[in-house]
């Protein structure tokens, strides 16, 4: 069953989401989200700085806001955070608000909370989703790192998108909170594997491997394409990259300097992401970690088999040899035998493939994750 038609798990509630509206996991994650509780009764009021690049038409019952950074010639910094904070004062005062829900720790859930601060008893419940590299990276190497912890210890609950990185906030903080495991989930019935037509993206002469990120450092987009120029040595093979982001300049260069521009697509901020998916013969992500790895359950539901490193949290989604193959984090070599096992084996692609499908459908469906959402809400909320 999809979020569309679905009835809440529980009484229909108001609920706040404060979200990244860019291109990448966090932000998908919480307009997903925000989609499927406003489809099953909840009325649901996103705030971001910008439209969130899923919103696409807005469902009854779900409410998009804008924050607006308001600037004086005093403040080198304007403050984003103060801005987010009092717009969610604002809708909370006129429409009520049970629970906030915090996507990415930074600012988000100190927003959250000075906005609950600000309405006094009894104010809304703060939820903070954690989704990774608020944790392992702007908390762990940044000067944010007090604020976060305090920010954990006061909310009313903390979920992490992983095991692996509620480990690592446990580690690194030490918060005083318990911080519970619910994944990130797919939406089976849009992501699902092709019936016939492959789109656009296919190779006329072999098969092609898709990657779809935000292009950051995080993501080691040049490791992607030095499989991928391995990968070409042996196989008439074709790379979408799909995204955009800081890293991209550079791999434009180095896709022109190996000489593979005929056989590199360069999608950009592509919408139809099942429609991308769907067109490919495997999924390939080199990241130095992940925490979860949206990108490649998203692949796995469309029956993709997934080439990927093993940092933080992504076996715990990608099982190896089972619906796809792991290699260890800046082993290009490690990565390219196993894009060429899996391209030049169709039975073998079948197999992962399949596998991960019935894994997604199994343990990460959105009714099922959003249900899990829907129980932490009524636990906390006054
Ligand atoms: O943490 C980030 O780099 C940003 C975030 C995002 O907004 O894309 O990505 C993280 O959250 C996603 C959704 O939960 C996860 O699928 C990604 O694995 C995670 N990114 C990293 O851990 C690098």
């Amino acid at each position: 069953m999809t979020g569309a038609g679905r009835a809440a798990a529980t009484r229909p509630m108001r609920v706040g989401i404060l979200c990244y509206p860019t291109y990448g996991g966090s932000g998908a994650v919480a307009t997903e989200m925000g989609r499927a509780l406003a489809e099953a009764g909840h009325t649901v009021h996103l705030f971001s700085y910008a439209s969130p690049f899923r919103m696409g038409a807005a469902p009854r019952g779900l409410h998009f806001h804008q924050a607006e950074v308001f600037t004086y010639p005093l403040f080198r910094y304007p403050s984003y955070d103060l801005a987010l904070a009092s717009c969610v004062v604002e809708v909370a005062r006129r429409e009520g608000l049970d629970v906030l829900h915090a996507h990415y720790a930074v600012p988000h859930a100190v927003s959250a909370l000075l906005a609950r601060e600000s309405l006094g008893e009894p104010g809304p419940a703060v939820v903070t989703t954690l989704h990774g590299t608020d944790v392992t990276l702007v908390g762990a190497e940044s000067s944010y790192g007090p604020v976060i912890r305090w920010s954990l210890s006061r909310s009313d609950a903390v979920t992490a998108v992983s095991r692996h990185l509620a480990d690592a906030t446990t580690e690194l903080f030490a918060p005083d909170a318990e911080i519970r495991v619910v994944p990130n989930f797919v939406d089976t019935e849009r992501f699902r594997p092709r019936d016939g037509d492959r789109g656009s993206w296919v190779a006329d002469d072999g098969p092609t491997l898709i990657h779809l990120s935000n292009f950051r450092p995080v993501k080691r987009p040049l490791d992607v394409v030095e499989t991928f120029a391995r990968v070409r040595e042996e196989l008439p093979a074709r790379l979408v990259l799909a995204g955009e982001g800081p890293e991209l300049p550079v791999v434009r260069n180095r896709v022109r300097a190996l000489g593979l521009t005929d056989s590199v697509v360069f999608a950009g901020e592509v919408r139809d992401v099942p429609g991308l998916l769907q067109g490919g013969d495997a999924f390939l992500l080199a990241s130095d970690s992940e925490s979860f790895g949206l990108a490649a359950l998203e692949a796995m539901a469309c029956g993709l088999p997934v080439v990927s490193t093993d940092g933080g949290g992504i076996a715990e989604l990608v099982r190896d040899g089972e619906t796809g193959l792991l290699a260890p984090t800046g082993d290009v070599e490690a990565l390219a035998t196993a894009c060429l096992d899996v391209l030049s084996t169709p039975e073998r692609a079948a197999g992962l493939g399949e596998e991960g499908r019935r894994r997604s459908e199994s343990d990460y469906a959105m009714d099922d994750v959003i249900g899990l959402y829907e129980s932490i809400y009524t636990e906390v909320a006054p």
